[in-house]
């Protein structure tokens, strides 16, 4: 929990304001019931109405003093707690974005949502808590005995008993408890999950008639989720009332004695009702702690999934980098070797990229075409081997510096909500309008764009719902080209346009793209046939090499593609 050290540090000194405000706080309880039992004693039964009044004027005192500081701090410990959270969050936030894919591979997404706003709110509940009990409770409950004991010992008798009944049954309680709440945050998780991975395929879903399966997975989630909090609340449930029970029958325990104590004229009723007061007090008190306790557990359980963040040390090196130098979008692959997490994916693959080329990458699905091109831009480092671009080792370059250089249009088309401007524009900050239109324009989405009655200006749902698959392409294609990089990577890019469309796309490029090193991934041998290189990719391993017309003569896997897509039979 190391994370937490700064905001000690920054938040100490309000923390400690609270703490001193609060410290009034229970002093002024403190005073109260034995400023009663005076009133009652010595004003009411010596028929003294001048001192009921100058007293009554000090309680009204003592309490209005009580209120402003409790008041006071209460706007200090929201401050101090909202601020932290504030703070916790936008870090959290900050280092999940830091980390690399692999990293990134080994949290349930969901739950990285769950820790980014549960999680931290579970601390921030806490640490509010925190400022409402810290020293006042303990201060009360002691403070409390003393009080009591010293307005009569003889009734304090009572508390010796009561006092550490409570105390056992709390302890009890949240021994039994806090498992029961931990399960219940884990519960909460799965329902967060299932709901989300619903969201994200909502389409599918529907599309499949999938309702009742996802109904009755979400519902297994929700139904354990109530099971776990029912039991936890019952828990409490039980508890609640056994301790106030305790606590009421030490009352009546001292109503009886004091009340035979009275009548015998060896006690006085104003001490009676103090007495009473002070055990209210202390048993508020002692209810206070075991709640902050239950939050503390709650905390803690967050506390640690946030540490895991935070503790997750990125496999990549982000600082260390050397100055990318410029180039001309030279690519070597030398024998690189890659794994997600087990088998291996790439296996030595070597090749080499000339500046202006235009590579094609083709094979079967799966085997291995979108991660090679993914490691270029450093989503993932090499297991062996090296990448090289313009002579340098990538590992060895600022990946910020590396990716400005590289424009990627990934397979799985990501647009955001806003304007079809804004998406294309996202590509490079500070874009005009006149390259937005040119990038349009070489991705063949300008005319569909001006076609729309908003034009530029339509908006686009998440994801782009609102746009075809072809036009979501086409604009993310855009995107990239606005970016002017030196590589361009289209993984896939134009698997939903048209095939007409798609040689327009390839022409605009080939006479935009004049020195841009272009690796271009796809299914039809068509959209690679007239690249300068084409890549055969096998089950991750590079089997051809060539152009079209020497990958023909030579290399059997890509022989069987062409002869299933164009269904002629290879002389
Ligand atoms: N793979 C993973 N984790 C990932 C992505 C892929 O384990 O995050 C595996 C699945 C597959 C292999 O890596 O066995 C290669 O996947 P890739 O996506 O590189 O294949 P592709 O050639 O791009 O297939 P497609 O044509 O379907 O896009
Ligand atoms: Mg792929």
């Amino acid at each position: 929990m190391g994370f937490l050290k700064p905001y000690v540090g920054k938040y100490s000194r309000p923390f400690l304001t609270a703490v001193l405000f609060l410290l009034f706080e229970a002093l002024c309880d403190l005073m109260q019931p034995t400023i009663m039992s005076k009133i009652i004693d010595v004003g009411v039964a010596g028929g003294d109405l001048h001192y009921v009044f100058k007293m009554g004027g000090l309680m009204l005192l003592i309490t209005a003093l009580g209120a402003i500081s409790a008041s006071t701090r209460n706007v200090v410990s929201s401050h101090v707690s909202q601020n932290f959270g504030t703070e916790l969050r936008s870090n959290l936030f900050r280092k999940i974005q830091s980390l690399s894919f692999a990293n990134l591979d080994r949290f349930d997404r969901a739950s990285l949502v769950t820790r980014l706003t549960n999680d931290v709110n579970q601390v921030q509940v806490f640490v509010n808590g925190l400022m409402r009990i810290f020293v006042k409770a303990p201060l009360l409950c002691l403070g409390g005995l003393v009080m009591a004991t010293r307005l009569n010992p003889r009734l304090a008798v009572v508390l010796a008993v009561v006092v550490p009944v409570v105390a056992i049954l709390i302890v009890i309680n949240m021994r039994v408890g806090f498992p029961k709440f931990k399960s219940v945050q884990k519960a909460l998780d799965r329902v967060n999950g299932s709901m989300r991975e619903y969201l994200s395929g909502v389409r599918v879903v529907k599309a499949f008639n999938r309702f009742d399966y996802e109904v009755a997975k979400f519902n297994v989630a929700n139904e354990e989720f109530q099971t776990k909090s029912v039991s936890a609340i019952r828990n409490m449930a039980v508890f609640s009332p056994l301790i106030m029970l305790t606590v009421n029958l030490g009352i009546v325990a001292v109503l009886w004695i004091g009340g035979l104590r009275v009548s015998q004229g060896n006690m006085q009723v104003g001490h009676i009702i103090a007495f009473t007061n002070y055990m209210t007090q202390i048993l508020f008190s002692l209810m206070m702690i075991s709640m902050v306790f239950n939050m503390y557990v709650r905390a803690k359980a967050s506390a640690v999934r946030i540490g895991e963040v935070f503790d997750e040390e990125n496999v990549m090196q982000w600082d260390a980098g050397q100055s990318v130098e410029a180039g001309n979008g030279r690519i070597e692959f030398e024998n690189v070797s890659f794994s997600y997490e087990g088998e291996p994916v790439l296996k030595r693959i070597t090749f080499t990229c000339n500046p202006g080329d235009t590579v094609g990458i083709i094979g079967s699905t799966g085997s291995g075409k979108s991660s090679l091109v993914n490691l270029l831009p450093r989503f993932y480092d090499v297991d062996g081997g090296t990448i090289k671009v313009d002579g340098q080792d990538i590992r060895d370059l600022e990946p910020k510096q590396l990716r400005e250089k590289i424009a990627i249009v990934p397979q799985k088309t990501t647009l955001f909500t806003g304007t079809i401007l804004e998406n294309i524009q996202w590509g490079r900050e500070g874009a005009t309008f006149e390259e937005v239109e040119q990038a349009a324009k070489m991705a063949q989405a300008h005319d569909f764009i001006t076609g729309t009655p908003d034009g530029y200006n339509t908006r686009l749902g998440q994801g782009g719902v609102n746009l075809s698959g072809g036009q979501k392409q086409r604009v993310s294609i855009a995107r990239a080209l606005v970016r002017n990089p030196e590589i361009l990577i289209l993984d896939d890019s134009t698997s939903a346009v048209d095939v007409a469309t798609e040689a327009k796309i390839k022409e605009a490029l080939k006479a935009y793209a004049k020195g841009l090193t272009c690796l271009l991934i796809a299914q039809r041998i068509t959209s690679v046939m007239d690249a300068d290189l084409i890549v055969v990719l096998d089950q991750g391993e590079l089997v051809g090499y060539g152009t079209h017309d020497e990958l023909l003569k030579t290399c059997d896997v890509y022989q069987q593609i062409y002869r299933s897509q164009i269904g002629k039979e290879v002389q």
